[in-house]
């Protein structure tokens, strides 16, 4: 199949990336390299070092003898994504391109307004490109669990049945996303919705929760092709930062009273995802939705999961709950669908000490490069 990955120097991209290429498919990355200019704004780095994304396809045609095409541009520079269109004709489109720090969304009104025309334009301009160039192109979109917010009801798949006065309808799940950065991505779902409704697009938004981990069988084949790990308190997520603290012997940044529960996944589980999609494509006029996750935990019972094996390879950290940077409820029922991906043969890598201690490993042998300064919160919601 002849598949875009769209961000796919990314951390959730270049993975994809990669096993597709290895399941056979022609694969060509298309990505602005924004997420390296952030570093730069941020002072901030990934634990692993990152080669160029010239030298990462360089390194897996040398590994490999396969080629992944590459395009340096922005999705929202619409001649160039129609260029993209015209010479690589895609029957399948991956969109991981977007900007994906919800701390960074809610630094102040500029960044609030980067994201959201970054994202929601990125994404319409795809809308478009598929209509007028690639009607039949499988639209594959990163969606988020935070679309939903933590309803004291179960989040279903993307679509919910209700009962009023008596008739009864199936409607979009109600959305409470929790900041500008999760609000583009419900904004993303409903112009995909409509998409499909009057232009007969096909598309699955996969509602991913939080990702943790770094490598796959493929990252691992060389140094060159390792993926990055953030850990700082802008683009860090919680168990890779909870890890990344843990090497530097620093107390684990538990925000509030950690009962905040999210979904969660392993990035080995990601790039299958993607997989089941593309090789299950949705029907014309179709808007599918898959909840993108294996398990769900509390942050304090991650942080305990973390605390745990750190003890066991020598690092004695603390927990240490700070106040709460965001605003968002720290007590609540959290029960969340997740069979479709499942049914269509998911076989999730679930959370276990060994993948705990592997990750903890491969920050550890790097963890020279961990600025210490950037490992606290430094931006507030209020
Ligand atoms: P990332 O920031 O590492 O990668 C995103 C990539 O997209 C970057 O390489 C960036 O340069 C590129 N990009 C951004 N805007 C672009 C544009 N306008 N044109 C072209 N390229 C652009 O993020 P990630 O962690 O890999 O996340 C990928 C996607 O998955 C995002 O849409 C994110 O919302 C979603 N997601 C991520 C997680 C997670 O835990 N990382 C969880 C759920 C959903
Ligand atoms: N948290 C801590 N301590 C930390 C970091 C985070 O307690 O040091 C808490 C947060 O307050 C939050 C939870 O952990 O309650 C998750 O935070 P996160 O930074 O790991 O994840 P989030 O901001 O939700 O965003 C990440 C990705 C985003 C994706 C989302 C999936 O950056 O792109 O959409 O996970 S989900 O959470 O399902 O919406």
């Amino acid at each position: 199949m002849r598949i875009i990955v769209a961000g796919g120097d990314g951390f959730c991209g270049w993975p994809t990336a990669l096993y597709l290429s290895k399941q056979g498919h022609d694969v060509t990355i298309v990505d602005n390299l924004a997420r390296r200019k952030i570093d730069n704004e941020l002072h901030s780095n990934s634990v692993t070092p990152i080669a160029s994304l010239e030298d990462r396809v360089a390194k897996w045609k040398e590994k490999t003898g396969k080629t992944i095409k590459t395009f340096i541009g922005d999705l929202n520079h619409y001649d160039f994504l129609c260029e993209v269109f015209r010479q690589v004709e895609p029957e399948a489109f991956v969109h991981f391109a977007e900007q994906r720090s919800a701390p960074y969304s809610m630094i102040d009104r500029e960044h609030a307004v980067y994201t959201q025309s970054n994202n929601v334009i990125g994404n319409l301009n795809v809308l478009y490109a598929i209509k007028e160039l690639a009607p039949e192109c499988h639209l594959i979109k990163l969606g988020t669990m935070g679309e939903y917010g933590t309803p004291n009801i179960d989040i279903e798949e993307g679509y919910l049945e209700v009962e009023h006065k008596g008739r009864k309808d199936v409607v979009p799940y109600p959305k409470q996303p929790g900041s500008f950065y999760h609000l583009s991505k419900v904004h993303d779902s409903h112009n995909i919705m409509f998409a499909c409704k009057v232009w007969g697009i096909r598309a699955t938004d996969l509602n991913q929760g939080v990702v943790y981990g770094l490598h796959t069988e493929e990252t691992e084949m060389d140094e060159q092709l390792v993926n990055r790990v953030d850990y700082d308190g802008v683009y860090g997520t919680a168990l890779n930062r909870f890890i990344t603290q843990a090497a530097i012997g620093h107390d684990l940044t538990v925000y509030g009273s950690g009962g905040q529960t999210r979904a969660f996944l392993n990035i080995e589980d990601t790039v299958r995802c993607v997989e089941i999609a593309a090789e299950n494509p949705a029907d014309r006029g179709e808007f599918r939705v898959f909840n993108q996750f294996t398990e769900w935990f509390s942050v304090q019972e991650l942080a305990e999961k973390v605390q745990k094996v750190a003890a066991e390879e020598n690092f004695n950290v603390e927990l240490s709950h700070l106040d709460n940077p965001r605003v968002e409820a720290e007590d609540h029922y959290y029960h969340a669908v997740n069979t479709k991906l499942r049914d269509l043969g998911l076989e999730p890598h679930l959370l276990t000490d060994e993948v705990l201690r592997d990750i903890l490993r491969t920050v550890v042998a790097h963890k020279d490069r961990i600025i210490k300064d950037n490992v606290l919160p430094s931006i507030s919601w209020k």
